[in-house]
């Protein structure tokens, strides 16, 4: 039996539930509990990186509008809704309310997915990374997909083949499986109202305001490139985090 295997044969354990369609959602419910976010995780943190530190593959004015107009008003807009809808927000953590998002308005749904999308994007990001996984999530990759090139091409279909605006994501799904999947607008798969639900390892911004005053109509240069800039680190943790 392979270690990953044991792993989640320990975890479903761990869980109480014996079959995978029982363990289905507490995978996931048990991870969005935490609060992932130090400092508070529904205001927005400082980005981990100047503005010019991304070049030349997002550049520095992307970066700037990006974090100070775009990211900056869905957490602005999320403050609102919370305190309108009644959220308390130092009991709460920002996944309980993605999980139950069903149950508020479309301004919630928009600017909580809105804000844990890309507080989650700015830190899956850093200049010069390691530009290949290592550990037991580049070990899941190979396992998943066949290998990391493979994983590659698929994440990449997922971030063109989304129409509009939208994310692509590499998620933990409640089996404890690897997928590619995408959401349109700010949609996340921690929201219950997700297609295909899982926690979220990658995510890749492909709306417009991401990538439009470098790269204009030509998104698979913008993915591309952005394989150069993820920060595995990162990844690798998130991917540890649940899966022991
Ligand atoms: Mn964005």
């Amino acid at each position: 039996m392979s270690k990953t295997s044991t792993n989640r044969r320990q975890f479903l354990k761990q869980t109480g539930k014996a079959s995978i369609a029982i363990a289905a959602m507490p995978l996931v419910s048990s991870f969005t509990s935490k609060n992932y976010f130090a400092n508070g995780d529904f205001q927005q943190q400082p980005l981990p990186y100047s503005y010019t530190a991304l070049e030349p593959y997002i550049d520095a004015m992307t970066m700037e509008i990006h974090y100070t107009k775009h990211a900056a008003t869905y957490a602005k807009n999320l403050a609102d809704a919370c305190l309108a809808e009644k959220v308390d927000t130092t009991q709460n953590t920002l996944a309980d309310v993605l999980k139950n998002i069903s149950k508020y308005s479309a301004k919630m749904r928009n600017n909580a997915g809105g804000h844990y999308n890309h507080e989650l994007f700015w830190q899956l990001m850093k200049p010069a990374p390691s530009i290949t996984p290592t550990g037991s999530l580049g070990d899941a990759i190979n396992k998943s997909f066949g290998n990391f090139a493979e994983f590659q091409k698929a994440f990449g279909e997922a971030a063109k083949a989304r129409f509009g605006s939208g994310w692509a994501w590499l998620i933990i799904k409640a089996d404890g499986n690897l997928a590619v999947t995408s959401t349109p607008n700010q949609d996340n798969p921690l929201m219950d109202i997700a297609e295909i639900k899982g926690f979220p390892i990658l995510g890749l911004d492909v709306w417009e305001h991401a990538y439009y005053l470098k790269y204009q109509n030509k998104r698979p240069d913008y993915i591309n490139n952005w394989w150069n800039i993820v920060n595995w680190e990162v990844a690798q943790a998130r991917y540890a985090s649940v899966i022991k």
